[in-house]
């Protein structure tokens, strides 16, 4: 069989420790749910949902299907998110933490939204140490799931299959290109620290083009493709940025070393934080690994 035809089910039965594997399946299925209902929850269409219950805001129904359908499985410990103040206790052994709709104030304007899975070893907050994969879907053009066990960082893409939908083999070992061709960072340029707007300058005359559409696995997905940085950075009014760590950015730093990239709070290795706090924000720098490690140096110095 072909790589471009194997399908997401049997790449994880050889590839992905079981309990793993179900949940990634899990959160497969419930992905095409929450695509399926975007015009719907988010109000953009007036009309009944396909299946027929009431209007919820999409962030709440992303929530409540992936918190059921993981629950279901069987393998998860918790699975805690930003949308529950407490997480839902379960019997598995896989702690979740989730980010169902990562972006969901750009639903309205159709830029690419997201979901963020990290699936940890531990007990809930824990340090990205103790992730034993990640993953994320983007509702993008297209539908894909990019994923990695620790062992390489691999794609697959939603597609028609009959009534229903699978995902097929997009890429595998996927690796962020050794030029950096993009960056992208959030908040307001008045609100940056002056060494992060030094370093923004610097890429600027080195050449790189500024690419940001406001969703972090929207921006982050592209500089994995481009090379590059993504940040949402340390600000004068925010000096632990905005950006989760449990949910948002230990799982894309655990995925983006696998494909061969550093990320980091402007002091360490987002990986190494050990959150105290479900809700614990922190800077974050993520992308190729020099230049990750140059702006920790930049920031360093003040
Ligand atoms: P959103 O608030 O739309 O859910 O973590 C949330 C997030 O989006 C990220 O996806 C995105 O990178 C960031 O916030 C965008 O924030 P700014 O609008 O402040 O740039």
């Amino acid at each position: 069989m072909g790589l471009a035809t194997l399908k997401l089910d049997e790449f994880l039965r050889l590839n992905a420790p079981e309990e793993l594997a179900t949940l990634t399946l899990a959160v497969a299925k419930a992905s095409i749910t929450v695509w399926d209902n975007i015009p719907f929850k988010s109000g953009l269409l007036a009309e009944v949902n396909p299946s027929g219950d009431t209007q919820k805001a999409i962030d709440v129904f992303s929530n409540e299907v992936f918190v059921e359908t993981l629950t279901s499985t069987g393998c998860a410990a918790e699975i805690a998110s930003e949308e529950m103040a407490e997480p839902t206790q379960a019997k598995g052994t896989i702690s979740v933490a989730m980010d169902p709709l990562d972006g969901s104030s750009n639903v309205e304007t159709n830029n690419p939204v997201g979901s963020i899975f990290g699936f940890y070893s531990k007990k809930l907050p824990t340090s990205g140490r103790n992730l034993a994969g990640s993953l994320y879907v983007t509702y993008g053009n297209m539908m894909t799931i990019t994923l990695s066990f620790g062992k390489g960082v691999h794609r697959f893409v939603a597609v028609r299959e009959g009534a229903g939908m699978n995902f097929e083999l997009l890429g595998v070992n996927l690796r962020l290109p050794e030029k950096p061709e993009v960056y992208g960072i959030g908040g307001s340029k008045k609100d940056w620290t002056p060494s992060v707007s030094r370093f923004v300058d610097s890429l600027e005359e080195r050449g790189l083009r500024v690419r940001y559409c406001g969703t972090f696995v929207g921006d982050y997905n592209q500089v994995l493709a481009r090379g590059g940085m993504f940040a949402y950075p340390q600000m004068k009014n925010r000096p632990k940025g905005k950006l989760r760590i449990l949910y948002e950015t230990a799982p894309i730093s655990f995925l983006n070393e696998q494909a061969g990239g550093y990320a980091s709070d402007g002091r360490q290795n987002i990986l190494d934080l050990a959150p105290s706090e479900l809700l614990e924000t922190s800077p974050a720098y993520i992308g190729s690994a020099p230049l990750v490690r140059e702006l920790e140096k930049t920031v360093s110095e003040g």
